[in-house]
């Protein structure tokens, strides 16, 4: 299942966990009120699974791919860590499903602190447009990811600063109220 908890601040290996000491959990309900939303599906059965095709159909994620994330499957492995590692945002939702292995997606709270988001197999994840976040594997160096997207797809990143994006004030805009 998805756990989430504020991250230290040391600058070593990203794929540790960086907990923090005492260990400061981050609830759904926390990462809702940062639009960030979560379900639990059975990924063994991704390529015929209502459940996941009524999400999809719901929210008009017309779009998906598979990217397997291990050296020897991803051309430029290194480089492609690397950016995903970079904070940023986009203009649109990232929308990952992961069907195999692990992964952490951090993403920035309303006080600009990093909160790790500990995905495996089964957890789908909406982060929404405007929001800083970035990607790294686990130690285990592996996953196997689908992404969705509404329409074609923008894999375009803006890295912070990225503040005077019309989608990133429109998000900060939409934090207020929460
Ligand atoms: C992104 O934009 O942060 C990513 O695409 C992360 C890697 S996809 C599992
Ligand atoms: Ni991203």
């Amino acid at each position: 299942a998805l756990e989430a908890w504020y991250m230290d601040s040391s600058d070593e290996d990203q794929r540790e966990p960086h907990r923090l000491h005492p260990h400061q959990p981050v609830s759904l309900d926390q990462l809702k009120e940062l639009g960030v939303f979560h379900w639990r599906l059975d990924a063994d059965r991704y390529d015929s699974d209502p459940e996941l095709s009524r999400i999809r159909q719901e929210r008009g994620y017309s779009y998906m791919d598979i990217i397997t994330i291990h050296e020897d499957t991803l051309p430029n492995y290194e480089e492609k860590l690397r950016m995903f590692y970079e904070e940023h945002l986009h203009s649109d939702d990232e929308i990952r499903y992961i069907l195999d292995g692990r992964a952490y997606f951090d993403v920035r709270d309303k006080e600009d602190r990093w909160i790790r988001i500990s995905m495996s197999k089964g957890d789908l994840i909406t982060l929404p447009a405007g929001i800083y976040h970035r990607f790294t594997l686990d130690r285990t160096n592996y996953t196997k990811a689908m992404r969705l997207f509404v329409g074609e797809p923008v894999w375009k990143a803006h890295n912070r600063p990225a503040d005077h994006f019309p989608v990133r004030q429109k998000y900060v805009s939409s934090l207020q109220g929460s």
